[in-house]
């Protein structure tokens, strides 16, 4: 079923509502308002929310130390996120865990973290325990291209494919793992080929195209929930900034990157210009309402930096709680 106007209108305000997230935490971090660092997803919007759009309210995503989007994209409560990734005692983990370490069990989002690939195999695992409980659910697991050469990928994708889970893998092929090109640390840059070694559907979709790639997860996603197991997408995109907020400030913290290649990306292939062009295409939305909208969702992050800004900061004695299970707990 084609998506309606109101769906289209709503992925692109998902999308916008990130990049305004994200441009605001740069801003906070440069200030010295965000402790240790973050990484943004500037420029692979249409990856989170073309994926999470393919979900239904009851299927599970896991995420990575680039998360933000996907939480967003999944519609956790951006007040919370932004507390979190401030520190602050209104945070997801009362301030303890930051950008990397981020929940919203109420949206189905068991948690990222920052640890590389290690979210394929709890991905695979949820998997698993969906199929053993019978539940109709699926779990996507969200990775990067650098995860993908990591053994976790190996040993979470055939486990996955020999247990039939339903769990959708999704590679952001950003084509950077920190300072890495992904052709250089690649025998074969077609990660989704790699799924017909496990026995499993892969996918290569373009990651600035949001509706390619709702609609290659959607196809993955009825599958698994048909029982027909796991499929591999990989969406092929490119990370605006640099590897972390904290790189981006160091002098040379981009050199690895070829003269022109982000201004290249940002002028042509920003998945934020390429959607409004197409929703401009369709009728559905004029100039005047692509500005209005834009406003909306800055104003969003204002109201929640609002919040996130005169949130507390975590109590000492807090520092112990939730480190340790309470005598008992099993
Ligand atoms: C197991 C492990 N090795 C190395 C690191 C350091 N590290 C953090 S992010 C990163 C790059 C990951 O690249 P990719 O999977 O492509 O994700 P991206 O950062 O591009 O989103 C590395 C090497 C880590 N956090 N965990
Ligand atoms: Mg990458």
């Amino acid at each position: 079923m084609p998506l309606t106007k109101e769906a289209l209108l709503n992925m692109y305000r998902r999308m916008l509502t990130i990049r305004h997230f994200e441009e605001g935490i740069t801003e906070f971090s440069r200030q010295g308002l965000v402790p240790g660092t973050g990484h943004v997803s500037i420029g692979e919007e249409a990856v989170a929310v073309g994926s999470c759009s393919a979900l239904g309210d009851k299927d599970y995503i896991i995420s990575t130390h680039r998360a933000h989007g996907h939480l967003l994209a999944r519609g956790a409560d951006i007040n919370v996120i932004l507390a979190e990734v401030l520190g602050k005692a209104t945070g997801c983990t009362g301030g303890k865990g930051g950008s990397m370490h981020l929940s919203d069990f109420s949206r189905q989002i068991l948690g990222t973290n920052g640890i590389v690939g290690a979210g394929i195999n709890i991905a695979g695992g949820v998997g698993l325990a969906i199929k053993m409980r019978q539940t109709g659910q699926i779990c996507l697991g969200f990775f990067g291209d650098g995860a993908a050469n990591r053994g976790t990928f190996h040993e979470g994708l055939n486990m996955a494919a020999v247990l039939q889970v339903p769990t959708v893998f999704v590679c952001t092929n950003n084509q950077y793992g920190l300072s890495m090109p992904q052709c250089k640390a690649c025998g074969n840059i077609d990660i989704s080929a790699r799924a017909n070694g496990y026995g499993m559907p892969g996918y290569r979709v373009d990651g600035t195209d949001v509706i390619a790639v709702y609609e290659a997860v959607k196809s993955a996603v009825d599958r698994a929930r048909d029982g027909e197991g796991p499929s591999l997408i990989e969406a092929v995109s490119y990370r605006l900034r640099g590897h972390s907020m904290r790189m981006d400030q160091m002098p040379g913290g981009s050199d690895y990157r070829p003269n022109g290649e982000v201004e290249d990306w940002a002028e042509n292939k920003d998945p934020l210009k390429i959607f409004r062009s197409k929703l401009k295409e369709l009728g559905y939305i004029n100039e005047k309402e692509a500005e209005q909208l834009d406003a909306e969702c800055r104003q969003l992050f204002e109201s929640a930096a609002d919040f996130a800004l005169n949130s507390p900061e975590p109590e000492p004695e807090t520092a112990f709680t939730w480190i340790y299970a309470p005598e008992g707990v099993k």
